[in-house]
């Protein structure tokens, strides 16, 4: 079993359905177990045309899974929810992004682990911080809580 990271969010419709509803398809997944999830933020929209508040979140996750598995399984469950991709950052129902695979660091056509990008957004270092302040990223080696610390000093 491998521990992943996953990042919510939605800013079209529904947006804490949205959530509720992706949670109850990723829980009837058998092969995936969602343990502990952080609380529900909502934060301003970042980069992407002018759009709508998210809600955002963390949830931690057991898998059996690969992480190509796992991306697969997060793709169904954001075309079931009636996702639609257009524009890059464009408004979203849901997304589910995978933050990170155990300590693996993976750079593959479609699949890169840790997100590229989580570093820099707020919205994924806040709920990640409540759940596990002082595990370290793979890539960087630093502590999560000193990333989010970084981002403050940052965007200061
Ligand atoms: N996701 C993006 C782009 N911008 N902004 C917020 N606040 N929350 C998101 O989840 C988000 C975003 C691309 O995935
Ligand atoms: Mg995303
Ligand atoms: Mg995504």
């Amino acid at each position: 079993m491998t521990l992943v990271y996953i990042a919510v969010g939605s800013n079209l419709g529904k947006r804490e359905e949205n959530i509720r509803r992706a949670k109850d398809c990723l829980s009837r997944e058998p092969e995936v177990q969602i343990v502990r999830e952080s609380s529900l933020y909502e934060t301003e929209p970042v980069g992407g045309p002018f759009q709508g508040k998210y809600f955002n979140a963390v949830w931690e996750c057991e898998t059996s899974l690969t992480a190509r598995g796992l991306l697969v399984v997060l793709l169904a469950i954001e075309k079931r929810l009636g996702r639609e991709r257009s524009v890059k950052n464009a408004p979203r129902i849901i997304d589910l992004d995978i933050l990170f695979y155990g300590s693996s660091v993976i750079e593959e056509k479609g699949l890169r682990i840790p997100h590229p990008r989580f570093q820099e957004r707020f919205f994924v270092l806040e709920p990640l911080c409540e759940l596990i302040p002082e595990w370290r990223d793979p890539v960087s080696h630093k502590m999560i809580t000193d990333l989010l610390e970084d981002c403050r000093e940052k965007n200061k």
